[in-house]
C-alpha cells in the first residue's frame, strides 16, 4: 500500500519534475526567441544613424571639396579664356588703330605726291598747251587731238581741260568712218587712217622686204574696211568674175590690176570727188600694221593668225565672207589672208634701199605690180604685214582681190 503510495507519489513527482523540466526548456526556448528589447534596437539604430550621418557629412564635405575644386578649375579656365579674348580684342584694337594710322599716312603721302606730280606735270604741260593752241588756231585737228591726248595724261584735272576738250571736239575734221552708197542697198565702208610714221619692211622676211626703213605717211586717207566684195563689184561693174561664189559677203577675186583700174574709174564716176584708188604699198603696210612693229598686226606668233585671217591652216582652199575674223587695231578686216590685195605700185626689187622717206609711191616703172597680205592658199609666213607678192597687171587669179582707198578732203 505504502509502496503503492510511494510508487504513486514517485509517479506524481516524476510527472511534476517532467512538467517542470518541460517548462524550463520551454522557458529557455522562449527566452531564446524573445526579441531584443526595443530600447536596445533603437539605441543601435540611433548609433548607426549617427554613424551614417557622420559618414554622409564626411562624404558631403568631400563632395563639396571636389565640386569646389571643379568650379575653381572651370573658373580658372573661364578667366583664362576671358583674358585671352580681352588680349585678342586689345590686339585687334591695336591693329585697327595701326591700320587707320597707316591709311592716313598713305593718304597724306599720296596727296603730297599728287601735289608734287601735279606741279611737275603742269610745268611739263606748258609747251604742250602751247602746241595745242597753235594747232587750234591753224585748224589742224589731228595735231590738236594728239596734243590733247598728251594733256589728258599730264593734267587731266586741270581747270582748262574741259574747255580744250570742247574746242578740239568742235574743230572740223574727217569722220572716223565714211559710208558710201553703191546702189541696190550695197554700201562701201571706209575707215579713216590718220597720218603717221612707221618702220616698213622686215629683217626676218624675204630679201625684197629689206632693209627696214622709216616711212612717213603725211596725209590722212580712208581705207576700205573690207576687201572689195562681189556685191560691191557687181554694183559698180554689173558683173562678177569671181571663182568662189556662194552665201555671204565673199570678196571679189579673179580680177587683174587692170580690172581694178576699170572698177575704180567707174567708182569715181559714181561717187565723184573722193579720188578712189588702190593704196600704195606704204599706205597698205601702214594700215595693216596699225601701229604694230611685229610680223603680224597682232604680234610675232603665227599661232594666233587664225583669229585674224583665213590662210592655209583654216581656209580649206577657198575664200570666206569678209569681216569673219578679228579686225586689226584700226578696225580693218582681212588685211592678213583671204585674198591678196593689189597695190598701186610698180614693183622694185631694190626699191626699199632708196625709197623716199615720205609717202613712197613705188618704182617709177616696171612690168609687175605688187600684191599684199597673203591669201587663203598661203601659209602663215606668207600672210605677214611686210610680205610682197608680184604679178603682171593683166593676170587674173582666184586668190587675187583688192581693197580701195580714198583721200580725206579735210586735214
Ligand atoms: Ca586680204
Amino acid at each position: 500500500m505504502i509502496y503503492l503510495s510511494l510508487k504513486g507519489i514517485a509517479s506524481k513527482w516524476r510527472k511534476l519534475l517532467s512538467a517542470i523540466l518541460v517548462m524550463f526548456l520551454l522557458w529557455n526556448y522562449a527566452i531564446a526567441q524573445t526579441p531584443v528589447p526595443k530600447e536596445t534596437t533603437l539605441q543601435n539604430a540611433i548609433n548607426a544613424l549617427a554613424e551614417a550621418q557622420g559618414e554622409w557629412s564626411a562624404a558631403l564635405a568631400e563632395a563639396d571639396d571636389a565640386l569646389l575644386s571643379k568650379h575653381a578649375a572651370e573658373s580658372r579656365d573661364a578667366a583664362k579664356k576671358l583674358s585671352a579674348e580681352a588680349e585678342t580684342k586689345a590686339a585687334a584694337g591695336d591693329v585697327t588703330l595701326a591700320m587707320s594710322r597707316y591709311r592716313m599716312a598713305v593718304k597724306v603721302l599720296k596727296e603730297a605726291s599728287a601735289k608734287a606730280l601735279t606741279a611737275e606735270n603742269t610745268t611739263k604741260a606748258a609747251p604742250v598747251v602751247s602746241r595745242l593752241e597753235t594747232a587750234m588756231a591753224g585748224s589742224d585737228k589731228f595735231t590738236a587731238e594728239d596734243t590733247l591726248a598728251e594733256l589728258e595724261k599730264l593734267i587731266p584735272s586741270d581747270s582748262r581741260m574741259p574747255g580744250f576738250r570742247e574746242k578740239v571736239t568742235a574743230m572740223p575734221g574727217p569722220k572716223k568712218i565714211e559710208t558710201y552708197d553703191l546702189g541696190g542697198g550695197v554700201k562701201l565702208e571706209m575707215i579713216l587712217i590718220r597720218p603717221g610714221s612707221f618702220m616698213m619692211g622686215s629683217d626676218k622676211g624675204e630679201e625684197n622686204e629689206k632693209p627696214v626703213h622709216k616711212v612717213k605717211i603725211t596725209k590722212p586717207f580712208y581705207m576700205g574696211k573690207f576687201e572689195v566684195t562681189q556685191a560691191q563689184y557687181q554694183a559698180v561693174m554689173g558683173s562678177n568674175p569671181s571663182s568662189f561664189k556662194g552665201e555671204g559677203n565673199l570678196p571679189v577675186e579673179t580680177v587683174s590690176w587692170d580690172d581694178c583700174q576699170t572698177f575704180l574709174k567707174k567708182l569715181n564716176e559714181k561717187i565723184p570727188g573722193k579720188d578712189f584708188r588702190l593704196p600704195t604699198e606704204a599706205e597698205w603696210e601702214f594700215a595693216c600694221r596699225a601701229g604694230s612693229t611685229t610680223e603680224y598686226c597682232f604680234g610675232d606668233s603665227e599661232n594666233n593668225l587664225g583669229e585674224y585671217a583665213w590662210c592655209t591652216s583654216n581656209a580649206g582652199q577657198k575664200t570666206h565672207p569678209v569681216g569673219g575674223k578679228k579686225p586689226n587695231a584700226w578696225g580693218l578686216y582681212d588685211m592678213h589672208g583671204n585674198v591678196w590685195e593689189w597695190c598701186n605700185d610698180y614693183f622694185g626689187d631694190k626699191y626699199y634701199e632708196s625709197s623716199p622717206a615720205e609717202d613712197p609711191k613705188g618704182a617709177d616703172s616696171g612690168a609687175l605690180r605688187v600684191l599684199r597680205g597673203g591669201s587663203c592658199y598661203f601659209k602663215p609666213l606668207s600672210c605677214r604685214s611686210s610680205i610682197r607678192n608680184i604679178y603682171g597687171p593683166t593676170r587674173r587669179y582666184n586668190g587675187y582681190g583688192f581693197r580701195v582707198l580714198c583721200s580725206s578732203s579735210v586735214r
